[in-house]
C-alpha cells in the first residue's frame, strides 16, 4: 500500500525521514520554494502525501493543484506557512510535531539569551582578534535574578520558564488569555509586561494573529536596558522597528533566531554590534531533530496503516 503512495517532500528535509520514504514509498522533494508551483502544476495531480516544514508549507493556491491529497505531515510544531483551514475544507489530514521539541527549543532559548546579554560573540571576536592584550572587555548585564517577560507561555514557553527559574529569574507573561495551569503572574497588556521586564522572550505561534505583535511602541516600553529574544517567528516582530530600537538604543540588544523574511536578513540588522543572530535553529539540536523525524514518520505511517494521525492538528 505505502509503495503505491506518491510523496512530495517540501524543501530540505532531516536524512532519517528521505531515507524513510526513499525506501517505502514514491517519494520526489522539491528544495526550492520557486520550483513548486511548476512541479504542482504538471504533476501535482499524482501526489497523495506531502511533507512541508516552517520554510516551506502549502499555500492555498498550491492545495488547489492537488486532487489527490491525504494527509500533509509537518515537520515542527508550528504551522503558520501552510493554509490550513484550507486543507481542513478539502477534509485532508494534518499532523505537526508538538513537545519533542520543547526541551531543544528551550536549551536554544538559553544560548541565545546569554550570548546577547554576555555579549559572548563579541568577547569571542575580542580574544581572537588579539584585543585582550591590549584591554578590557567591557562588562555587561547578567541574567540571573532578571524579570523575564513570556509573550506567548505555550508548551515551549513553559519549559523555557522552568529553565529561568534555575537563574533566580522573576517571570511574568502575556498570552490572549491566562492560564490556569501555571502560577506565573499573567499581564493582560503586553505594553505593561514590556515596561515591567529586563527581558522579553517571544514564544508565540506565527501568522496573521501575531503579526508585529512586537512594534515601537513595545520596544520602546522594554526600554534602553531591555533586551528581546525571538525564537518564535520573524513576522511576531516587527523587524524595521527593531532594527531602528537596535541602531537608537531604544533596546539594549536583541537574539534572533527567526526573520521576517528567511534566510535573507536585512544588511542593517547584520552590522549591529548589539543584535545575536542565529539561522532559525531553535529545533535544531542533534537530539531534537531526530525525535522530531521519527515523530513526522510515525504519523505518516499510522494514518496509512490505521487511519489516523499520532498527533493531528486536522
Ligand atoms: C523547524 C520550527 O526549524 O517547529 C517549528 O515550528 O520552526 C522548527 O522546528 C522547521 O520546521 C524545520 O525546518
Amino acid at each position: 500500500l505505502l509503495s503505491s503512495k506518491r510523496v512530495l517532500v517540501l524543501g530540505n528535509m532531516h536524512e532519517l525521514v528521505l531515507e524513510y520514504l526513499q525506501q517505502n514509498t514514491d517519494m520526489v522533494q522539491i528544495k526550492k520554494a520557486d520550483e513548486v508551483s511548476r512541479f504542482l502544476a504538471k504533476e501535482g495531480g499524482s501526489i497523495h502525501a506531502v511533507i512541508s516544514s516552517a520554510y516551506l508549507g502549502l499555500k492555498k493556491e498550491w492545495i488547489d493543484l492537488l486532487p489527490a491529497l491525504e494527509v500533509v505531515c509537518n515537520f515542527g510544531v508550528g504551522y503558520d506557512s501552510t493554509d490550513v483551514e484550507a486543507l481542513k475544507a478539502r477534509g485532508i489530514s494534518f499532523s505537526n510535531t508538538p513537545d519533542v521539541l520543547n526541551d531543544g527549543v528551550a536549551d536554544t532559548t538559553m544560548a541565545l539569551l546569554l550570548a546577547t546579554m554576555r555579549k559572548v560573540c563579541l568577547a569571542d571576536k575580542f580574544v581572537r582578534a588579539g584585543e585582550w592584550e591590549k584591554g578590557v572587555f567591557p562588562l555587561t548585564p547578567g541574567l540571573s535574578a532578571k524579570k523575564v517577560g513570556i509573550v506567548g507561555l505555550g508548551s515551549i514557553g513553559k519549559v523555557i520558564a522552568k529553565r529561568l527559574s534555575g537563574f533566580d529569574c522573576e517571570i511574568a507573561y502575556h498570552n490572549r488569555r491566562k492560564r490556569d495551569d501555571v502560577s506565573f503572574r499573567y499581564e493582560a497588556s503586553l505594553i505593561e509586561l514590556a515596561r515591567w521586564a529586563d527581558v522579553l522572550i517571544v514564544a508565540t505561534v506565527g501568522g496573521a494573529g501575531t503579526r508585529h505583535l512586537i512594534n515601537a511602541d513595545v520596544l520602546a516600553a522594554l526600554g534602553p536596558k531591555g533586551f528581546l529574544v525571538n525564537i518564535a517567528r520573524g513576522s511576531v516582530v516587527d523587524e524595521q522597528a527593531l532594527i531602528t530600537a537596535l541602531q537608537t538604543g531604544t533596546i539594549a540588544g536583541a537574539g534572533l533566531d527567526v526573520f521576517e523574511n528567511e534566510p535573507f536578513v536585512p544588511l542593517a540588522l547584520r552590522q549591529l554590534d548589539n543584535a545575536v543572530l542565529m539561522p532559525h535553529l531553535g529545533s535544531g539540536t542533534i537530539e531534537t531533530r531526530l525525535v522530531m523525524s521519527q515523530l513526522v514518520i510515525a504519523n505518516f505511517e499510522q494514518f496509512y496503516q490505521q487511519g489516523k494521525l499520532v498527533t493531528p492538528v486536522v
